[in-house]
């Protein structure tokens, strides 16, 4: 049996502990995971510390940003090593693992060693009362270890959207990725050997949340700052340990998206956006839309239509090219999800599409697969549509107003992303500046460019991270006043 182990101070390390690394699309066991305690994961915060002070404290931007790049290319010389990996751990389609976690791993290096090599810092001349002057610049420093927890849905992507501008920036890192997909996170300590990144500059370490090693790595004192993708109520829990040694956070959390779909909308490409919105990757993307809202007069074309998306969602073996959605990742997640199909009906919702497990005769009837489900019919108060389900479900309902739809759309304790489907310019953009969340798309979904400031209000997180806010993020930045 394949064995995933932890990668401290450029070795790879194991432990008396190991837990399974199960594949959702069958329930197998593919590997064991070496569970880091509190002794490995301080082993690797002082390799990180130890890294600062030795090669890699020394580089320069220029020299960093090199080495980010040959990371890129490594990652793209063993494509299909990555590709395969996450496919197995996730269940995610092979046709999507290519299409985005990967490409999108090796476009986070690329981005941020763009943005360390021209990255400016502001200035002031400032006048002084005797009638001089002084002159005030900034110089960026590395906050020094950045402890990094990472959850399953998107890992590799979601794990390389922190570490590179962390590098860039001068850091060192201990990742701690989720323990549903322990595998690429290793995989890319090899990248970072292929790369030259000098030992603890990148360390791993493989377990669980509370008293485990995200809980560990969260309360040493020697990490300098957090940063989190996860769950809001597991930000919450991060939040209260990190808060007795003040150290800065950056928190990308849950989400419960909203898609405004007006009936000047091009008709075709909103129903192919707003499928795509709720069920990619089986729903499983913090950004996805679990409340649609749709003007009255299209209301009945556009269910009927999204119920034929919904229905025609092949779902299958992750390896078949042709499979467009895989499985949820666990077990456990899909008793989550499955209760939500559950208080739906009870709730009084209609079931349009889906709403069940699906039957293969194979051995993927083991996996955790749902159907991707449309419901309409709930109140704006019941628990399906103020709660993140994560899975491959959404509502829809009616509305008649622009301003109802704002309204509705904004109902919600989360902020993180929502989409506008409309040919009107000036609502467009009217529609978008109203919405309470980190980021509006309009006429498209998840369509990213990695300097743009990403990140939810509310219950949706804390901080953004890309472009320069990832690079201010990860930086220490010391003001230097000269009396001229
Ligand atoms: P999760 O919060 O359960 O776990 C995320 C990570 O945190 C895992 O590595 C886990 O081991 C670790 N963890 C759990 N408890 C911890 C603790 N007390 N201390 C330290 N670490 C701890 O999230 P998940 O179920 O893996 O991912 C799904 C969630 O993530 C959804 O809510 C989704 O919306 C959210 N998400 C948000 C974004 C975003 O950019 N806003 C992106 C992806 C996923
Ligand atoms: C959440 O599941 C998706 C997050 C996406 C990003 O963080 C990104 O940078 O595209």
């Amino acid at each position: 049996m394949k064995v995933i182990q932890n990668y401290i101070d450029g070795k790879l390390v194991g432990s008396g502990r190991e837990f399974a690394d199960v594949n959702p699309a069958e329930g197998n066991i593919i590997a064991q995971v070496t569970e880091a305690d509190s002794s490995l994961v301080d082993a690797a915060v002082q390799a990180a510390r130890k890294s600062l002070r030795g090669e890699w404290g020394h580089l320069g931007a220029q020299e960093r940003a090199a080495r980010l790049y040959k990371i890129a290319e490594v990652i793209e010389a063993r494509f299909d090593t990555f590709v395969a990996a996450e496919v197995a751990d996730t269940g995610k389609p092979i046709s999507l693992a290519s299409r985005l976690d990967v490409p999108r791993a090796a476009a986070n290096f690329r981005v941020f060693a763009d943005m360390i090599k021209t990255a400016g810092l502001e200035s002031f001349q400032t006048e002084t009362p005797d009638g001089k002057s002084a002159l005030n610049y900034a110089v960026r420093k590395p906050l020094g270890v950045v402890g990094i927890i990472t959850p399953w849905n998107l890992p590799l992507l979601l794990l390389t959207w922190k570490v590179a501008p962390a590098l860039a920036c001068g850091n060192a890192v201990v990742v701690k990725p989720s323990e549903e997909t322990p595998a690429t996170a290793t995989l890319l300590a090899e990248a970072m050997q292929q790369a030259g990144i000098p030992d603890g500059v990148y360390n791993v370490v493989h377990g669980f949340g509370p008293k485990s090693a995200g809980e560990f790595l969260t309360q040493h004192p020697d990490v300098n700052a957090v940063t989190f993708t996860g769950e809001s109520q597991t930000g919450a829990a991060i939040m209260k340990t990190v808060a007795a040694s003040v150290k800065p956070v950056s928190f990308e959390l849950g989400g419960k998206n909203a898609a405004i779909v007006f009936e000047d909308c091009d008709f075709e490409a909103a129903v192919t956006g707003i499928s795509e919105a709720a069920f990619l990757n089986t729903g499983q993307v913090c950004l996805c839309a679990e409340r649609v809202y749709v003007q009255r007069s299209i209301f009945d074309r556009f269910v009927e239509a999204l119920k034929q998306k919904a229905e025609s969602v092949r779902l299958g073996s992750p390896l078949d090219p042709a499979t467009e959605a895989g499985p949820l990742i666990s077990a456990k997640h899909r008793e989550k999800v499955l209760s939500y199909y559950r208080l739906a009906r009870d709730e009084g919702a209609t079931v349009i599409a889906g709403g069940d497990v699906p039957r293969f005769g194979n051995s993927l009837d083991q996996g955790f697969y749902v159907q991707p489900t449309i419901y309409t019919g709930l109140q704006e108060s019941a628990r399906c549509v103020k709660e993140e389900i994560f899975g491959p479900v959404c509502h829809v309902a009616p509305f008649d107003t622009e301003e109802e739809a704002v309204k509705m759309a904004n109902d919600t304790k989360y902020g993180l992303a929502a989409s506008i489907w409309t040919t009107n310019l000036k609502r467009g953009h009217r529609v978008a500046q109203q919405m309470n969340a980190g980021i509006t798309w309009v006429n498209c979904w998840f369509l990213r460019d990695l300097r743009t400031p990403f990140g939810g209000a509310g219950l949706s997180g804390i901080g953004r991270e890309g472009g320069m806010h990832s690079l201010n993020f990860y930086s220490e930045l010391n003001n230097i006043c000269i009396r001229l």
